[in-house]
């Protein structure tokens, strides 16, 4: 039966003996090993009752299991929601009740805390470590390495990953069959991807660019990856001499640069460095190439589009910009105000349309509304411009959005729960430059004069509502926020007072 995003990603490879992952232990899973993994897991899902169209939130470290999670997922015509294991159970709690998960795979450390949380929901658990063992793959065991795929097709929704919003809660982003696959497609096309590359994947697999970027693309390729559970400079270097290619987040090049091991030598053979999910510094971008020769592709994308434009792989890489639309891909920079298309030049808030854009925020119609044109242009938040060459800088954000680490918080969310903290009159988060992560959040706090703040103990208590990586670095007290005319608090001025905060 069809189902296109199976067929082309996963189908494609059965009964291929061709190496898919590369483990740091030194051992290799097969394209076939992985497929029939990933059959297994679908008669699993179909064994606890799940059918087409149904959420599976997924919570668990990176592995191979985990990764077949995603495929079985597609097999079995399901929805993957994956989640950042640094999600504490409350952030978790919106996610399955939101979705309407069917099913919870957690970590089994969490399991008795996440339990009430998923049946609250009306979702099952099953649990997964970050080895792959748990509940679900004894029950997988059990099972066939066959499964008869579901049909589907292209506009069937494949996945939700849920990105948050400058006001209220996360919004789950629907993305079809065909937003996955187009763009899959495109990449592999432009970047040249074979099934003689081999990628150094470092990145976590809940995300579009570790997720969606890398892992689909080389399964459309047919290639291989050397899967690494998170970023760990030593072992990127140790493997580098077998691989093709890299993608990362920019704190990837300034760590790899922070190693004297990190040699031009190294790097001879490789063909190819990406870089994205936040800005990568021009200046990053120059000392890449004077230490190894290789001038780093820059591309740009969000959760709701994947990919939208890229530097060149033949022709000029620009630092400083993200190169040009993707084939297929329109875009434009509009103004905020009127919506009216700006010249070359003009700075103004990116906007695109193509067959990678989703298919709105689950069952959030104002918010789709608000940010997805009814001609199919989406209102990317992001101020850009077009240079005289036809290529797109990204000069800031309007939407009010810390990048740390490649990791998005939205500041209103982490002010809300600092607002809500004893001794606190109110707050206002800001991203301060950060040499390792680009940018790092600072929580600005007013007391309200009824007890004396211990910032210590106040840090302490928001991890346990916030994943950490959204936890200030810093908390500073001052006597009042600075307000414009019309109350509204200026976050550039704290911007600029805090600037240094992280320097030395
Ligand atoms: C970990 N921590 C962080 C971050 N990562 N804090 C702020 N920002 C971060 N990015 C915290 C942990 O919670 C922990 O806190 C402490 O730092 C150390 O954790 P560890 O895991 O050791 O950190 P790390 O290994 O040094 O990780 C940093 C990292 C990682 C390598 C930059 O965050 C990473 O792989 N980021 C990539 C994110 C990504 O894939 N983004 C793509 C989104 P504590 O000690 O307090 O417990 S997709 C996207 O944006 C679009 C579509 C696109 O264009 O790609
Ligand atoms: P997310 O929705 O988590 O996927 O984050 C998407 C956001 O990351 C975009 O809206 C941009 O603000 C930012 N982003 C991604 N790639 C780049 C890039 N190459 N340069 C600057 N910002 C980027």
């Amino acid at each position: 039966m069809p189902n296109p995003l199976y067929d082309a990603l996963f189908g494609r490879h059965i009964g291929q003996n061709t190496p898919f992952l590369i483990l740091p232990d030194g051992r290799t899973i097969t394209h076939d090993q992985f497929i029939r993994s990933a059959a297994r897991y679908a008669n699993a899902f179909s064994d606890k009752g799940l059918t087409a169209g149904d959420r599976v939130a997924v919570q668990v470290g990176k592995s191979p299991d985990a990764l077949a999670l995603y495929a079985a997922c597609v097999q079995a015509g399901l929805v993957f929601l994956p989640l950042n294991p640094g999600y504490t159970a409350s952030e978790v709690d919106y996610f399955v009740g939101n979705s309407g998960a069917r099913l919870l795979v957690c970590d089994p450390a969490d399991v008795t805390e996440l339990t009430p949380v998923a049946a609250a929901a009306g979702a099952a658990v099953e649990t997964m470590d970050n080895t792959g063992r748990g509940t679900l793959r004894d029950l997988a065991a059990t099972l066939p390495d066959t499964f008869d795929t579901v049909d589907r097709g292209a506009e069937d929704l494949a996945a939700f990953l849920y990105t948050s919003g400058t006001t209220g809660r996360s919004k789950g982003a629907m993305l079809s069959q065909r937003n996955l696959l187009s763009n899959a497609e495109t990449l592999v096309d432009v970047w040249q991807f074979t099934k003689a590359d081999v990628l150094l994947h470092a990145l976590p697999i809940f995300h579009t660019h570790g997720l969606f970027v890398a892992t689909n693309i080389m399964l459309l390729s047919g290639g291989a990856m050397v899967f690494l559970p998170k970023l760990d400079i030593d072992q990127l270097i140790r493997f580098m001499p077998q691989a093709t290619a890299l993608m990362g987040v920019p704190t990837f090049y300034t760590r790899l640069l922070g190693s004297d091991d990190f040699t031009a030598g190294l790097t001879a053979h490789m063909r190819l460095f990406i870089s994205g999910s936040a800005p990568l510094l021009a200046e990053t971008h120059k000392q890449f190439e004077e230490r190894t020769g290789h001038r780093i592709l820059e591309r740009y994308g969000m959760t709701e589009t994947n990919m939208n434009t890229s530097n060149p792989y033949d022709g000029p890489r620009r630092g400083g910009t993200v190169g040009t639309p993707l084939p297929g891909v329109e875009l434009k920079i509009c103004d905020p105000d009127t919506g009216e298309t700006l010249r070359q030049g003009e700075i103004g808030v990116v906007e695109v349309r193509g067959p990678n854009v989703f298919q709105g925020y689950w069952q959030m119609p104002e918010k789709t509304a608000a940010e997805l044109r009814a001609d199919g242009f989406f209102i990317t938040g992001d101020l850009g411009l077009i240079d005289e060459d036809g290529y797109v800088q990204i000069v800031g954000r309007g939407k009010d959005l810390i990048i740390s680490g490649g990791y998005n918080i939205y500041p209103k969310e982490v002010e809300q729960v600092l607002d809500d903290q004893p001794g606190v009159l109110e707050s206002a988060v800001i991203g301060v430059a950060h040499g390792d992560l680009g940018e790092a959040p600072v929580g600005v706090l007013v007391a309200d004069g009824s007890r004396d703040l211990d910032l210590e103990a106040l840090s302490q208590t928001v991890a346990q509502s916030l994943a950490r990586f959204k936890c200030p670095r810093k908390l500073v007290v001052v006597d009042a926020l600075p307000r414009n005319t019309m109350g509204k608090v200026q976050k550039n001025l704290l911007r600029e007072t805090y600037a240094d905060l992280f320097k030395g």
